[in-house]
């Protein structure tokens, strides 16, 4: 069904969210639910073919008795992250809060027994970072998710199911986080759309094969906290009722991960999502870490096309975070309190991102960031020729020599005043 054409105004309280959100640039996504005992990514239900019997005896498992929300939260905001998103309920349908709707989930079922949401959510507040949910709609594990999607044949769910009753779980869930409990919520990260998708030749994208009721879904959402920011990963263009657009694995429209569908970028604020290793949820095999330059570059991108960075951890089931990414984490926020003026509060810049530089920009003032010269001390911007009279290094506030060519700018300088992570040329 074809959701687009219910209309939908926003609240000024969920307006001065969006723009609260485009300034903060960089958030942090955490992974973590009971998934995380057995080391092997946030998927291992589907994977390796759990039945939800042999996955019922993880959470007597799941201690996480190193826990400790404030250091999570602290090592967020020394990356210079300004918000965190966490996941709620993730696809085997394990609410890691105190949900009433349910026993599956955290305090019923493992011996920690402690609202952990609860705990983060408190920690969020005290130390001024917005708190997001990330939430799956697709559920391995409740047995009224049926007619079932494409993923988690093999839980053993019964095959039969009442779609529209777990839609109202759904919403008494949803209800529950948006009730005051944890606080004023940034926003709600929607997953899992696409498990129904029908993806037939000649049907639109937009099409699945059940009916989400998205649209009560967001006005449950809108109604109790009309600031929260609706982002749905269901990877085509926003449907009404949406405030922000994520990307996957992706820069705004470059579509290299191959979802299929219209991911046309939109002109609501902009996100993207990547991981440090290959793993969102805690994958203790996965050793492929990518390094803080590649990851400052990412979010120099993100940036440039005018979206924001939300960078993952999948904590441990100890409740630790692993120290490859708190080491990751400090290296960027090393960075940002260095730079972070040409990150916060800036919008893409006038120019597309290039693989060498991208832009920035606020205030009349362009931040050129040269992330790769190519081996050699020139790099030409076009068409902003005629607009620049000024420019300078932003590091030492030393004069930047420019020059014209037609209506482009030519930036130069010698190879001992390049940064090897990233030069940055303020333009005024
Ligand atoms: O299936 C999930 C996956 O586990 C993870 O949560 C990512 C985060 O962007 N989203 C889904 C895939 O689209």
């Amino acid at each position: 069904m074809d959701k687009r054409d219910y209309s939908y105004v926003p609240s000024p309280e969920n307006l001065r969210m969006r723009e609260w959100f485009q300034d903060a640039r960089f958030g942090m996504f955490i992974h973590w639910g009971v998934y995380s005992v057995l080391g092997d990514g946030e998927w291992v239900m589907h994977n390796r073919r759990m039945t939800i019997e042999e996955y019922e005896r993880l959470p007597a498992l799941f201690n996480p008795t190193l826990f400790d929300p404030a250091e999570w939260v602290r090592i967020a905001k020394n990356a210079g992250m300004r918000y965190i998103t966490f996941t709620s309920k993730h696809h085997d349908g394990f609410a890691m809060y105190d949900s009433q709707v349910t026993d599956w989930d955290f305090v019923d079922r493992t011996p920690y027994g402690r609202d952990v949401l609860k705990m983060l959510a408190d920690e969020c507040r005290k130390q001024d970072v917005k708190l997001f949910l990330y939430y799956s709609l697709l559920d391995w594990h409740h047995p009224d998710y049926y007619p079932r999607g494409r993923t988690g044949e093999h839980t053993g769910r019964p095959n039969k199911g009442d779609f529209n009753r777990y839609v109202e779980f759904m919403k008494a869930q949803l209800a529950e986080l948006c009730s005051g409990v944890y606080g004023e919520i940034g926003g709600f990260w929607l997953d899992g759309w696409w498990d129904q998708q029908l993806k037939k030749p000649g049907e639109p994208v937009t099409k699945t094969q059940v009916d989400w009721h998205l649209e009560e879904i967001y006005e449950l959402i809108h109604e109790l906290q009309p600031q929260a920011l609706i982002g749905n990963n269901h990877h085509v263009a926003p449907f009404p009722g949406e405030d922000f657009q994520m990307f996957e694995k992706d820069l705004p429209g470059h579509n290299t991960t191959g979802f299929s569908g219209d991911a046309v970028v939109s002109n609501l604020p902009l996100e993207t999502c990547e991981t440090i290793n290959n793993s969102w949820g805690y994958n203790k095999n996965d050793r492929d870490f990518k390094s803080v330059k590649e990851l400052i570059h990412y979010l120099v991108k993100a940036a440039g096309y005018n979206a924001n960075f939300l960078l993952n951890v999948g904590p441990m089931p100890t409740g630790e975070i692993q120290s490859e990414f708190v080491e990751r984490l400090e290296g960027i926020g090393r960075w940002m309190a260095r730079y972070g003026e040409s990150i916060y509060g800036t919008r893409g810049g006038p120019v597309e991102p290039s693989e060498n530089y991208v832009t920035t920009c606020r205030e009349g003032r362009i931040y050129l960031h040269v992330l790769d010269w190519r081996g050699g001390t020139r790099v030409t911007v076009p068409c902003l020729g005629k607009k620049v009279q000024n420019a300078w290094k932003m590091d030492d506030e030393t004069s930047v020599q420019i020059s014209r060519r037609g209506e482009d700018l030519v930036v130069s300088l010698s190879k001992d005043r390049q940064d090897s992570i990233d030069t940055i040329i303020v333009l005024e």
